[in-house]
């Protein structure tokens, strides 16, 4: 077996091997599956791993804007396009300076499990530019993404790929985007998820996430006869994942004790309650601010600069800032500290030593795949709407999301239970996103 996922990743090195977190993505997900192709005739032999990690199409291009100060700027704009075997391609865009290929790549190969792991008809796809929208006026922020659409427009569609949010595109990008999308093709169409209510967006799509990884952290510690109810939770990012999972742990009767940003995190030991939560969010939505700026309103608070909150003491731990934000050292640092369930919101944030030191203490540990994945079936079924013209109310949303949570969690348990019983969510997920996306190709044929 060890030697069929070698042989495995070595291929793959050979053709990426310039691109660490691509690598990474694809090394989780073939310990995992492969034993599982071994043992399952249908799909030994027929290299559908190898067709998987090839993206079907990678798009790259120059977007040329002008700054406030007339100056012209070039970014590098993406799309990609990894796999539409169950669906139109679907996943967010992602506008940062560390953004790349191999980051894209990453996000895009997780994307595909992730949405045949909501059961909804998604395809995966993931893109973005290397924009960095900090410090940004709005006119440049509009100027970027009708620059950025002039490019994109020609390559998605309702039918086609569906783009969303991801780090740095909200709501503002989103209308920018769409308006774009609008002009140059002359069509009102559900194009982009994460909408405005008033131009075809869902209920719901704003909070999902961050929601779904509560909802998520919840079925896991009820298989343990626990739940979020009175426990304390570190949170990371005080972005969009990040607000929403605090809202929810907050409803849950849970206290929230941190969140952060690039430059660092804010403790506050005597928690972030919904007061507090309403005033991050207009510091990071509105004045877009930083972290440490919730000092000046609550001065009992403390900002530790340059450094990701893991050392904080907590039952449940939810990071929800970026890739490989908790490495091994925080994983046992927060073992140690008597952390029960780590919850990922956002995408691979835990690294693979942190995910073996979890695994190794048999605590309850979900990858974003799983969990996070309430926003892209928000998103789905903001496309169900937008085909129906019709809008769901804020429960009917909610509840379908629930159960969407629910199902995923199902799913781990059927194809992630040990032989002792413990739950390993990485190999459940990764096999039951496997399944229908593999059975959707060889359905196919060779394409
Ligand atoms: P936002 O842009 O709203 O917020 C991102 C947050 O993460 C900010 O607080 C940001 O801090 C912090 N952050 C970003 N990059 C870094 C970094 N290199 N080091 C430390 N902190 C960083 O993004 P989202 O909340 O939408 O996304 C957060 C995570 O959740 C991402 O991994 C994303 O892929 C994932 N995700 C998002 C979904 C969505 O629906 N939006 C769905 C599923 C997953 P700063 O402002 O300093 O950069
Ligand atoms: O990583 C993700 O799942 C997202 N950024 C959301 C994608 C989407 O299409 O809603």
């Amino acid at each position: 077996m060890k030697k069929n996922i070698e042989e495995f990743l070595d291929l793959v090195k050979q053709r990426n091997g310039h691109e660490p977190e691509f690598l990474q993505a694809v090394e989780e997900v073939a310990e995992t599956v492969i034993p599982y192709i071994v043992k399952h005739d249908i799909y030994y032999g027929k290299n559908i791993l190898l067709r998987m990690v090839e993206p079907e199409r990678l798009i790259s291009f120059r977007v040329s804007w002008v700054d406030d100060s007339g100056e012209i700027q070039v970014n590098r704009g993406y799309r990609i396009q990894m796999n539409s075997a169950i669906g139109p391609y679907k996943g967010g865009l992602r506008f940062h300076p560390t953004v790349n290929a191999s980051i894209l790549k990453f996000l895009a190969f997780e994307q595909v499990f992730k949405n045949s792991l909501t059961t909804l008809p998604m395809g995966g796809g993931k893109g973005g530019s290397d924009f960095d929208p900090k410090g940004k006026s709005d006119n440049e922020i509009m100027r970027f993404c009708h620059a950025f659409m002039s490019e994109l427009f020609r390559h998605i569609g309702p039918n086609t790929d569906v783009p969303a949010g991801d780090i740095g595109v909200g709501a503002r990008e989103i209308g920018f985007l769409f308006g774009m999308y609008k002009k140059l093709r002359n069509e009102f169409t559900g194009v982009l998820t994460g909408k405005g209510l008033s131009w075809g967006g869902s209920l719901i799509r704003p909070e999902a996430t961050g929601y779904g990884t509560v909802y998520f952290a919840e079925s896991m510690l009820n298989t343990k006869n626990e739940s979020v109810k009175g426990k304390t939770v570190v949170i990371s990012g005080s972005g969009n994942v990040a607000q929403f999972a605090a809202e929810k742990v907050l409803q849950l009767g849970g206290k929230v004790v941190t969140l952060s940003d690039s430059s660092g995190y804010i403790y506050h030991e005597g928690g972030i309650d919904e007061a507090k939560l309403k005033f991050v969010m207009e510091l990071k939505n509105v004045k877009r601010g930083r972290i440490n700026e919730y000092l000046k309103q609550y001065p009992n608070a403390k900002f530790v600069s340059g450094k990701t909150p893991w050392e904080v003491p907590c039952d449940i731990a939810l990071p929800c800032a970026t890739q490989n934000e908790l490495n091994e050292k925080n994983a046992k640092t927060l073992l140690q500290n008597g952390c029960i369930c780590v919850s990922e919101g956002a995408n691979m944030p835990s690294t693979k030593g942190a995910i073996s030191a979890f695994h190794d203490a048999k605590i309850l540990f979900a990858p974003g795949k799983a969990s996070n994945a309430g926003g892209v079936a928000t998103s789905g079924l903001e496309m169900s709407q937008n085909s129906l013209r019709i809008s769901w109310t804020r429960k009917e949303v909610d509840d379908r999301l629930k159960g969407i949570m629910k199902n995923i969690h199902d799913s781990c348990i059927e194809y992630g239970t040990e032989d002792d019983g413990y739950i390993n969510y990485v190999k459940g997920a990764n096999i039951a996103g496997f399944v229908k996306v593999a059975d959707a190709m060889l359905a196919q044929g060779i394409v």
